[in-house]
């Protein structure tokens, strides 16, 4: 339809309430606001009133450029990037926006002018949309930020989850999950579109039927759910481009099943609906191991088949055809999660859009690219394929036809290799026969990336070797990147000042590299005081914020040394304890050590199965409790466990930091991006050579990065060899005392078992070779220590690696993705 109406009146110039950017026109809106939409005046009005009208303000602001990039990109008819995730963890949205939209300062003066605590309603009212677990959800919501930032039509796909990512609270040292009520209040930041609702099956059987000799396949479920979109806008920072991240939420198709109501069975019918609606109710939050729930897959199949059907119908409002949808879309599949889309796109061509088998899988296979996150073989997604029959029939048997077909091409080309054959089939046939989400997202692609160098090359060379060897051509590496927006300018604005004041403007913030200009003032005594001021000012906002909403008490003067992520194994934050229990014994054993008083700084969730994570956080704590309230360690050290790790925390966290620590067992953690977070904020790393840590070393220079542990081949030998973790203990007479004064039970109140499963594991298994790295990280750690009493050397040390970030924004990430896998450009919106 072409339409004839046009915005109510002409935007900016005319100083409309809802689109002004002038402070007049901002307190103007805001009043009007908290009128019409709260219904309050100024003095009964809650922090919830003001927020919401504040948020409105701002949302009505980026409407005007949503629906001018929608015009402008369906005009342009540009190739859209379609992001297919399970996860998206946004953090709060108002500073964020405010930021993007370049009117912090004057909403900062206009809420000044109408008397508001601004700082109250902008940073601490909101409630973060936690639809993540961690990395991989952060993750997209950075990328999100530099497509619109660098203006690439593209939609992010995902879930609407009623209830995200749980809060933590700890209570005598555990954690305590406790559901995460996000919409409580309202989300000011969607907009529900109730009318674009797609039918989504389960369950049934199929049946053949041949249609003027073709033989056609109809699906017959036993279940039909609604998926109704909820949209919010994603602004780019410093151009008018807002993209759209379209959210599902499941609903029942009618509120009754009308006859089991008429045949008396009214908690039967209740039940469908309940049944339906639970499909989106929770975010799963398991960080690796994989999930195995039927609910999980339903979610899965349920997003993925919406979003397909919604880009069916945008491609065919142009198209006559779908011959050509795969030149329209390019479309990422975030991990396995979303991989049955490969499936659902051949089901969708074929069964509902009568087109044949081999046209509709060279649109397929043209559409998507895979983006693989994990190497740890537990996460690699399976699903049963008696859960497969049992809930998507049709999908099963087109996965096995797209594997007949491919491992016919696999034998002709590697005659007799069977042995290979049962390696690259989609099916995995040992013992219950289970799809392989990875092989068919693999299939499926044109192109699969790792997240960093090294994840790239283990990629290739293990999990998706045979792969590598069939079609090298298809594999990428592109090294994550996080939005300079939200963890520079929003979460370190004091910072943020000064780069633009060295830098000249504030180009930075859409082109990171031109932070080298900051390398000129490194060694700058004057810059340094100022740079540690700027540190010590945001070690004082942590301290402070610490003090009014827990019982920590820190010292913004001693160094802050942080980790701050999921709590796993892998990610070794037993490795960090065992350091500061060393520390602990040697100035009990020598009070006059002279020792660089230290705070050691935790974050994280831990799933809430997973008892040992579990268990290092009550660890964590436990040790912080004696370590805090022995008066002959008299503040030298001091440990404290910040609760709830989120965005929002993780925004005071990061500017705070002196020391980052990435200190994975090399070869497990793909990437990583908080290490790129911290240091971004001036903390120097100790890391191993894991994931992007290697590249970040690379680029921040060998001298300004505190390096240790074994490498990732140096881990494959020593397990090849037969890793005896005791063997450590017994060469470690310092390391042997730490463990056994875990056993002692001083930390446990004298229970002697309390820690054991975790004591015990390091000393007979280890996993994650933490004893084999313990000495290398200790030594590692005293040259910490030491270079930190030399805070010239220090402050020029973090001016060079925040120099030096350039590499790991997210922009130059997406920019890697637009020409080397979607060959997606840019389309400039104007107001
Ligand atoms: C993370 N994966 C990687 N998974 O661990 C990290 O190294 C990487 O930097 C990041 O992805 C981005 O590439 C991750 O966060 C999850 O949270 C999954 C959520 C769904 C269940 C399985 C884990």
């Amino acid at each position: 339809m072409n339409t004839i109406i046009t915005p109510p009146t002409n935007p900016a110039s005319m100083d409309h309430t809802r689109t002004s950017l002038s402070k007049e026109g901002l307190k103007r809106a805001y009043v009007d606001n908290l009128f019409y939409l709260q219904g309050r005046f100024p003095e009964v009005a809650t922090p919830l009133d003001l927020y919401m009208a504040a948020a409105y303000t701002v949302r009505d602001r980026m409407l005007e450029r949503w629906i001018c990039s929608a015009r402008a990109y369906r005009d342009a008819g540009a190739r859209t990037v379609c992001y297919l995730s399970a996860e998206y963890l946004l953090g709060p949205h108002l500073a964020n926006n405010l930021i993007n939209l370049g009117i912090m300062e004057k909403a900062r003066e206009a809420g000044d002018e109408l008397g508001l605590d601004f700082d109250d309603i902008v940073v601490e009212s909101e409630e973060e949309p936690g639809l993540g677990n961690g990395g991989l959800g952060r993750l997209a919501a950075c990328y999100m930020d530099s497509l619109a930032t660098l203006q690439i039509p593209a939609i992010g796909y995902g879930i609407r989850y009623e209830f995200g990512i749980f809060d933590q609270l700890i209570q005598d040292g555990w954690q305590v999950e406790v559901s995460d009520v996000w919409l409580r209040d309202g989300n000011p930041w969607e907009l529900p579109r109730p009318k674009l609702r797609f039918g989504v099956c389960f369950g049934g059987r199929t049946e053949q039927r041949n249609d003027n000799g073709r033989m056609r396949v109809r699906w017959l479920p036993d279940l039909v759910v609604n998926g109704v979109a909820y949209d919010t806008p994603i602004l780019g920072y410093g151009v008018d481009n807002a993209n759209l991240l379209r959210l599902w939420k499941a609903e029942a198709p009618r509120s009754f099943d009308f006859q089991s109501f008429n045949t008396g069975d009214y908690y039967g019918a209740v039940q469908t609906k309940v049944d339906a609606e639970n499909i989106t109710k929770v975010l799963y939050p398991n960080d690796e191991p994989q999930a195995g729930k039927e609910l999980r897959l339903k979610q899965q199949y349920f997003f993925v088949s919406c979003s397909l059907q919604d880009m069916i119908r945008l491609y065919l409002r142009s198209h006559e055809t779908l011959d050509d949808f795969h030149l329209k879309f390019a479309a990422q599949l975030n991990d396995t999660h979303p991989a049955i889309a490969v499936a659902e796109l051949m089901r969708l061509l074929l069964d509902e859009h009568d087109m044949d088998w081999d046209p509709a899988w060279m649109i397929t296979r043209n559409t998507f690219a895979f983006t693989n996150h994990t190497l740890l073989p537990e996460a690699l997604e399976t699903w049963s394929v008696a859960l497969f029959e049992h809930l998507l029939p049709r999908h099963l048997e087109i996965i096995y036809e797209i594997n007949n077909r491919f491992l016919d091409e696999v034998r002709i080309r590697y005659l007799g290799d069977e042995a290979r054959v049962a390696r690259l089939s989609l099916i995995d046939e040992h013992g219950q026969k289970r799809v392989r989400m990875a092989h068919l997202a693999t299939v499926g692609s044109f192109a699969v990336n790792g997240v960093a160098e090294l994840h790239t090359g283990l990629l290739k060379s293990t999990v998706m070797k045979d792969f590598c060897e069939l079609w090298p051509d298809r594999f990428h590496n592109i090294t994550n990147g996080v939005t300079p927006r939200r963890f520079i300018v929003v979460s370190n604005p004091r910072l943020a000042a000064l780069m633009t004041e060295v830098c000249g403007s504030e180009e930075w913030i859409r082109n990171l590299a031109c932070l080298r200009r900051l390398e000129a003032y490194a060694g700058d005594e004057d810059f340094q005081q100022r740079w540690q001021a700027v540190k010590t000012a945001a070690k004082r906002d942590l301290a402070n914020w610490l003090a009014r909403t827990t019982d920590a008490r820190i010292d913004p003067e001693t160094l802050f040394d942080v980790q701050a992520k999921r709590i796993h194994e892998y990610k070794r934050q037993h490795l960090n304890v065992l350091h500061i229990i060393t520390l602990y014994r040697r100035l009990k054993a020598n009070p006059d050590l002279d020792l660089t008083p230290r705070t050691f700084i935790f974050g994280g969730k831990a799933a809430p199965g997973y008892h040992l994570a579990k268990l290092i956080i009550k660890l964590i704590n436990a040790v912080g409790a004696v370590i805090n309230h022995d008066p002959q360690i008299n503040g030298t050290l001091r440990v404290a466990f910040l609760p709830n790790f989120n965005v929002k925390n993780g925004q005071r966290l990061y500017p705070a930091a002196d020391l980052s620590e990435q200190i994975s067992m090399a070869g497990k953690e793909a990437s990583g991006t908080g290490n790129m977070k911290f240091s971004m904020n001036g903390a120097l790393t100790i890391g191993t050579l894991d994931g992007a840590n290697v590249e970040i070393r690379e680029e921040v220079g060998e001298d300004n990065f505190f390096l240790f542990g074994l490498t990732a081949d140096e881990v494959q030998q020593r397990l090849a060899a037969g890793y005896h973790p005791r063997e450590c203990c017994e060469g470690d007479e310092e390391l042997s005392a730490v463990l056994d004064l875990i056993d002692s039970g001083l930390f446990s109140h004298g229970d002697t078992g309390l820690f054991r499963p975790l004591t015990g594991n390091l000393r007979d298994h280890d996993p994650f070779m933490v004893l084999a790295d313990f000495r290398a990280y200790i030594d590692c750690q005293e040259a910490v220590g030491h270079a930190w009493r030399d805070r010239v050397h220090w402050n020029r040390m973090s001016i060079l690696n925040v120099a030096r970030m350039g590499k790991f924004s997210s922009d130059r990430s997406i920019q890697e993705y637009c020409n080397r896998i979607w060959k997606a450009g840019p389309v400039d919106v104007r107001l």
